[in-house]
């Protein structure tokens, strides 16, 4: 599974932007997943955009991953889910889910992440690395730091979130993320396929230059 750069939806942060359109536009980038994340629709609302997203990832291929809803994410056929560390736990998600589901677990510390690597997480998320504006109370960066331990503790792949942007993504990229998630850098900007591809480029560019 490639997580090289995972574009989460947030319609406040694009001004108003529907989900699908971000997605659209996120995909023709070259983003690799797409995050539904909405904390303030209603369930039925939820699953009617969860459907139209699985439509349009469907057709490319992208991995389709929901936030928070288990519920949401098996009724709309979605890749799989995010869970915090208050959502549902991931043993407990892992007993409901469909093999092959993937479930994806932010953590903020390096035995947050081993003890939700054991508990069957398929990737992790370090929530934040850097200090962001675009998550309620997400808190203080955890650094890059706790980036390369948490890569050195697990085998599974890790990906950072919050604060990301063009000038620091290499950095997280050398201490050890698989990928990057983001949402203002790409999201916010006006356009949000060039930032994409430009984001990922500066990915891939930053592995390769560390392979070499
Ligand atoms: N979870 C932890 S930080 C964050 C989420 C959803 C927000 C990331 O947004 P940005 O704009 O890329 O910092
Ligand atoms: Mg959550």
């Amino acid at each position: 599974m490639k997580y090289d750069l995972y574009v989460i939806t947030d319609e406040a942060i694009a001004g108003g932007l529907p989900h699908a359109e971000i997605a659209r536009r996120a995909i023709a980038g070259g983003a690799d997943v797409i995050q539904l994340r909405d904390k303030v629709c209603g369930c039925p609302e939820l699953n009617r955009i969860g459907w139209t997203l699985r439509e349009i990832t469907r057709k490319t291929g992208t991995l389709f991953i929901v936030n928070d809803r288990l519920d949401v994410a098996l009724a709309c056929d979605a890749d799989g889910v995010h869970l915090g560390q208050d959502d549902i736990r991931v043993g407990v998600a892992r007993q409901i889910a469909p093999p092959g589901f993937i479930i994806g677990v932010s953590v903020g510390t390096v035995d947050e992440a081993v003890i939700a690597e054991q508990e069957g997480a398929d990737y992790l998320a370090l929530s934040p690395v850097f200090s962001t504006a675009s998550k309620n109370n997400a808190g203080t960066g955890r650094g890059l730091g706790v980036l390369q331990e948490i890569r050195r503790n697990v085998s599974v792949p890790v990906i950072a979130i919050g604060g990301i942007n063009r000038d620091n993504v290499r950095d997280v990229i050398a201490a050890g993320a698989d990928g990057v998630a983001v949402i203002s850098v790409v999201v916010g900007s006006p356009d949000i396929t060039a930032a994409v591809r430009e984001l990922r480029k500066l990915v891939t560019d930053s592995r390769e230059k560390m392979r070499s």
